[in-house]
């Protein structure tokens, strides 16, 4: 079997699940963790790394990054070592954004990364809370954003919801088969655009270079499918599939770059294909890539270069905002302190005496960034 050109990285306890399903569907994958325990249950990733001298971080971002920069020689040692294969040309980082471990590592090992391995893609899959979820868990997810959409040379970057898709599911669902769910279901998109780059087909493929143009585009993407038999509805299931895919839903801005189809259906359906009605409201895209084989009965489109989620950001933002007196007062903030939109406000509450440490490496300098 080829080697698939996706490395997978899951940090923290939701990236760590997702990387176990992706080394069961065959892609190279490695979990570290600031929680020993979380790294304990995981049974088939190849590659564990625990962050020494640490036992989780509590939902503090900035207790994520410090055990990060605390084993940064070891952990990217590890890595340099799997992501020198030529083989691998994508490096996926894997977090949620509301923990402490992931969301606060994620960023900053991306950004570390992006300079390592220039010629190479890096990029993320994010993991978005439910809106049950505490007033610290969104501060933390719009803080992991702000620094993501600041990083320049990332790839794509794919917002996984699980409040959509909680939503969409019958209340007795517990959280095991949610995340089971989620977690299942992305790496099978991932798997299937993978297999599609390697597959050989007469009429036209989605290539490998075409998923590393799709993959290296920075912004929001998504990846969705339909299996419609259907000719008379395939236009509107395709753009129906994206609201109801994983991911969140597109701003609809018109802002979008590239867009790939991969076909596994009939002649016929492609025939009853009508681009300028699909992407009518989510934007003409710069580049369109397909392949066509024809198993099966379902189309797989992937998009990238989208905008990055500034509704649910704002929406997120507003329920902090509407809290700050509450948050203030709970955590005892001295007057002088300030709301900022990144809401960094709240770390600097929970991390009063934080110093700034200075060093000259380009690396350290890397790290300062992230302060
Ligand atoms: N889809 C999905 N979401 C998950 C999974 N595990 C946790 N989450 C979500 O991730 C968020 C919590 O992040 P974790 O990954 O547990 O946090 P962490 O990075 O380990 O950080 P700390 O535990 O604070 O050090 C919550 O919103 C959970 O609902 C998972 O396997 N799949
Ligand atoms: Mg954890």
């Amino acid at each position: 079997m080829t080697k698939k050109p996706i490395m997978i990285i899951g940090v923290g306890q939701c990236g760590g699940n997702i990387a176990e399903d992706a080394e069961l569907k065959g892609f190279t994958s490695v979990a570290m963790n600031s929680y020993k325990g979380d790294l304990d249950i995981l049974r088939w990733v190849s590659t564990k790394i625990h962050f020494q001298g640490f036992s989780g971080a509590g939902k503090n971002r900035e207790k994520g990054k410090d055990s990060l920069k605390e084993n940064l020689e070891d952990v990217i040692g590890k890595i340099v070592t799997i992501a020198n294969d030529p083989a691998i040309e994508v490096i996926t980082v894997v977090f949620s954004t509301d923990g402490g471990t992931g969301s606060g590592c994620g960023p900053l090992l991306i950004n570390i990364l992006t300079d390592i391995f220039p010629h190479k893609i890096v990029n993320a899959i994010t993991v978005l809370p439910k809106f049950d979820e505490s007033l610290g868990s969104f501060a933390n997810s719009v803080e992991c954003i702000s620094e993501l959409s600041n990083i320049e040379n990332m790839g794509a970057c794919f917002f996984i919801d699980n409040n959509k898709v909680r939503n969409r599911l019958p209340n007795y669902t517990t959280k095991k088969e949610l995340y089971r769910l989620i977690n299942s279901s992305i790496i099978g998109l991932l798997d299937n655009v993978c297999k599609a780059s390697n597959q050989k087909s007469f009429e036209g493929n989605f290539d490998g270079a075409d998923l590393l143009s799709v993959l290296g585009t920075r912004g929001a993407a998504l990846i969705s499918e339909v299996n419609t038999r259907d000719v008379s509805i395939i236009n509107q299931e395709i753009k129906d599939s994206w609201n109801n895919s994983i991911f969140i839903t597109p701003e609809y801005d018109q802002r979008i770059v590239n867009a790939g189809f991969i076909y596994r259906t009939s002649n016929e359906m492609i025939k009853a294909l009508d681009k300028t009605l699909i992407f009518s409201q989510l934007g003409i895209p710069i580049e369109v890539y397909e392949g066509f084989y024809n198993s099966e009965r379902t189309i797989t489109t992937i998009i990238s270069g989208l905008t990055f989620p500034i509704t649910r950001l704002k929406d997120m933002e507003h329920v902090i905002e509407s809290n700050k007196q509450r948050i203030e007062d709970n955590m005892q903030s001295s007057t002088n302190q300030k709301y900022e939109t990144n809401s960094n406000w709240v770390n600097n509450l929970r991390n009063p005496n934080k110093k700034q440490k200075t060093d000259n490496s380009s690396l350290t300098d890397k790290l300062n960034k992230f302060r």
